[in-house]
């Protein structure tokens, strides 16, 4: 597999960075209000199917025998899946705000092998490889050294599919705790955020595949603790997600109710 793995994780930075310059032009070129919404608070642009179509294409023309199970077009699971979010970050994207990313990651059999996340307008790319550290634009990278609530700052994602009182609960306990929380809109970013120490941590009580699997790889790969959804969670349905700085993430854990994948079960290297 090794040599299979080192031909994807090629096409993974290609696919990234030629997918960005698709993104990046629509952004540039997009006018105001063009979007439109798959359901309340859920945002669609013509630059997200565009992205994607061009992810699956170079996928599947290069490895016909993997699957790709992307945001917009669903698809298949199997022994060997590529998950894919075009724009993440697409209501930012559509109201003209330059925070979003595309996340790319590549999972044999339930474990998350390569994970990238590239931001088109900042021009980063951040990449990691099971057991073979996270970097940013070729450079290592790791979570920040936090210890106190007190002085650290996390972010937490919100959707429609979690309810209003469950949200502004889990809200309350992390900002009764000393932590200052955060909300900029890209999960998938906020990920990749935690791993470069921009951030602490990262909370949201759903999340899709798509959204966290790559960043969630990237965070571990960088020295950060994260929920066991990296290695038991169904790329089906999602789930609760958590991803920080060692010394914040135990806090985080308790209050949150999400449990962490403990460090001898983080999977070897592939
Ligand atoms: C969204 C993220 C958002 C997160 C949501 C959702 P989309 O993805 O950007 O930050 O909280 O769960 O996944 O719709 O922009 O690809």
């Amino acid at each position: 597999m090794e040599e299979g793995v080192l031909a994807r994780e090629v096409l993974l930075r290609q696919v990234l960075l030629s997918a960005g310059q698709i993104v990046r032009e629509g952004f540039l070129r997009r006018d105001a209000n063009t979007y439109s919404l798959k359901g309340p608070q859920d945002y669609l642009t013509e630059t997200d199917a565009a992205s994607e179509l061009h992810i699956r294409q170079a996928i599947l023309s290069q490895f016909s025998e993997d699957s790709v199970f992307g945001e917009e077009e669903g698809g298949e699971v199997s022994a060997q899946t590529w998950v894919v979010d075009p724009i993440d970050g697409t209501a930012n994207f559509a109201r003209g705000l330059p925070h979003f990313c595309i996340s790319i990651g590549f999972v044999v059999d339930r474990n998350p092998i390569l994970g990238g996340i590239y931001s088109p307008i900042t021009n980063e790319l951040y990449y990691a490889r099971r057991g073979h550290g996270a970097s940013l634009n070729g450079k290592a990278i790791s979570v920040s050294g936090a210890d106190l609530p007190e002085s650290a700052t996390v972010e937490m994602g919100w959707s429609t599919r979690v309810s209003t009182e469950t949200y502004l609960e889990s809200m309350e306990g992390l900002l009764n705790s000393g932590l200052n929380v955060r909300r900029c809109g890209s999960g998938a970013l906020a990920l990749a955020h935690v791993a470069d120490g921009r951030s602490d941590g990262y909370c949201e009580l759903h999340m899709n595949s798509w959204d966290c699997i790559p960043g969630l790889l990237i965070v571990s790969e960088a020295g950060g603790e994260v929920c066991e959804y990296l290695q038991t969670g169904d790329l089906r349905e999602g789930g609760r997600i958590l991803a920080a700085t060692p010394k914040i993430a135990p806090t985080m854990s308790r209050l949150l109710s999400t449990r962490l994948l403990p460090r001898t079960q983080v999977p070897e290297t592939a």
